[in-house]
């Protein structure tokens, strides 16, 4: 959708705005909204009902009838009014339901303008639902989310932004700090009546926890595994199976499968959902470091280079045969992403097992299989769905709230070992303050017109 960059003025508050609120395309059925000042008496003007004893429309429910201009009846269609302040804006918004094709919406909207409303700006919907206190900054944001949510697990973390609870852990630290504030204030102006000898610790122990919740909230890894899914990096020996697994794990024969060792050169990406994640995989070259084929050390060049930027490390084995030293290296490596072994051919000899593995690598995540029985990997990729990222607990998933967490939790260390050296009240109070005005950019209220506009800019026109 078209981005139309602009300024808040406060005087387009409360002016009659129009959009399409649904996006472009042949389909059941199209919505213009309109919002502010005067939106019945426009819509009065491009609908009437089918039965005029619906006049005057009732709030909050829809009414059958025809979209018109003059005498001419443009389209049959539904319309309904939300009177302020029970509406997404806290205004008297109207929507108009008109069948879903190019002429039809874009007649509603062109009515709609010429009959007293202007064109709305991206995202003026809901800025104004939160210029009206409707709803906060964080809240504002996960509508963004909420939309461009791909899983289901996206849309679930929008989900509790939208409901508040992003705003309410927000709100929570930020009393918490009020408290502390105020009795270093009562420090600073009476001194000599602060008989508490467990201030300064008490301060530091406090702050260090508030601390510990924001940067666990703050987690750039998962909301970006949330926002874009996650990178799952098949490696290992050639011909151990990596493609067949690969392909299994796709349900798709992507990869070409054969028995010669050093088949797969280029880097075969494609998505799945793992339980309501998008998993990313890659498939690779093998790793062998001897082979003197120009082709094949570029492909273990990139898989190397694939595999540094993975989120997850899925190293295959083939348990018909020992492992080579090269494997061993592999699989006791340390690695900064979780690690993951699969043992593969099951259905052959096998002369390693489980617990061969996990003799030499404890921690990491060893399963037995056969890629050949693409049924036998349920339980394995469920496995890998919950191991991989924990998606259930409470996280922020916008970065721009991301860097203020985990800005605030800067300024509550500093509050605390500031408070831990026994330092000058002030000191310690001057961190609380800028901890303090940090999470109040999350929710919005110290955020400037500025940083509201370009937020608000990145919305679509007609939300
Ligand atoms: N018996 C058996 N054979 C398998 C299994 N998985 C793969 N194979 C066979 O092993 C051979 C190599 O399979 P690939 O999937 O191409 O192995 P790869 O690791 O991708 O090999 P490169 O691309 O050369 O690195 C093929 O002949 C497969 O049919 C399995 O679970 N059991
Ligand atoms: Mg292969």
């Amino acid at each position: 959708m078209m981005l139309l960059h602009y300024i808040w003025e406060d005087d387009m508050q409360n002016e009659l705005i129009a959009a399409i609120a649904t996006p472009p395309g042949i389909g059941g059925i199209a919505i213009v909204r309109m919002s502010g000042q005067g939106a019945e008496q426009t819509l009065m003007r491009v609908f009437k009902p089918k039965n005029a004893t619906a006049i005057p429309l009732s709030s909050h429910l829809l009414t059958f009838g025809n979209l018109i201009e003059g005498d001419t009846i443009l389209d049959e269609c539904m319309a309904v009014i939300m009177k302020k302040p029970r509406s997404y804006t806290r205004e008297d918004v109207c929507e108009i339901h008109v069948h879903a094709g190019a002429a039809s919406s874009q007649n509603a909207l062109r009515l709609c303008l010429l009959n007293g409303a202007r064109m709305a700006h991206n995202g003026e919907f809901t800025r104004r639902a939160f210029e009206n206190g409707r709803i906060n900054m964080s809240q504002a944001e996960a509508v963004m989310d909420m939309i461009s949510a791909k899983t289901y697990t996206g849309q679930m973390a929008a989900m509790r932004g939208l409901s508040g609870e992003s705003s309410q852990f927000i709100n929570k630290a930020k009393d918490r700090i009020i408290k502390l504030s105020a009795l270093l204030e009562a420090g600073i102006d009476f001194p000599d009546d602060v008989t508490d000898p467990c201030l300064f610790t008490k301060i530091h122990d406090e702050s260090m926890e508030l601390a510990a919740l924001l940067v666990g909230i703050a987690n750039e890894r998962k909301a970006r595994i949330i926002n874009e899914g996650l990178s799952i990096v098949i490696c290992g020996l050639p011909n151990v199976g990596k493609s067949s697994l690969f392909n299994a794990l796709v349900q798709e024969d992507l990869a070409i499968v054969t028995q010669i060792p050093g088949t797969t050169r280029d880097i075969i990406t494609s998505a799945i959902e793992l339980n309501g994640v998008v998993a990313h995989i890659s498939d690779m070259a093998g790793l062998n470091d001897e082979t003197n084929d120009v082709v094949e050390k570029e492909g273990i060049q990139r898989a190397k280079k694939k595999a540094e930027e993975a989120d997850c490390l899925l190293l295959v084995l083939d348990g018909s045969r020992p492992l080579t030293e090269y494997e061993h290296q592999l699989i006791t490596a340390s690695y900064s992403v979780p690690l993951f072994i699969y043992i593969n051919k099951s259905d052959l000899i096998h002369v390693i097992n489980i617990c061969d593995i996990k003799a030499i690598n404890s921690t990491a995540c060893v399963f037995q299989g056969c890629a050949l029985h693409p049924n036998s990997l349920q339980p394995f990729k469920q496995a890998l769905s919950v191991l991989v990222c924990d998606t259930d607990s409470f996280a922020l998933t916008s970065q721009r709230q991301i860097t203020l967490a985990l800005s605030a939790a800067d300024r509550l260390t500093a509050a605390a070992s500031a408070a831990e050296n026994l330092l000058e009240y002030e000191l310690c109070a001057i961190e609380l303050h800028d901890a303090l005005w940090a999470l109040g950019c999350i929710t919005g209220e110290n955020i400037n017109e500025k940083v509201i506009d370009q937020i608000f800019n990145d919305f679509c026109v007609g939300k």
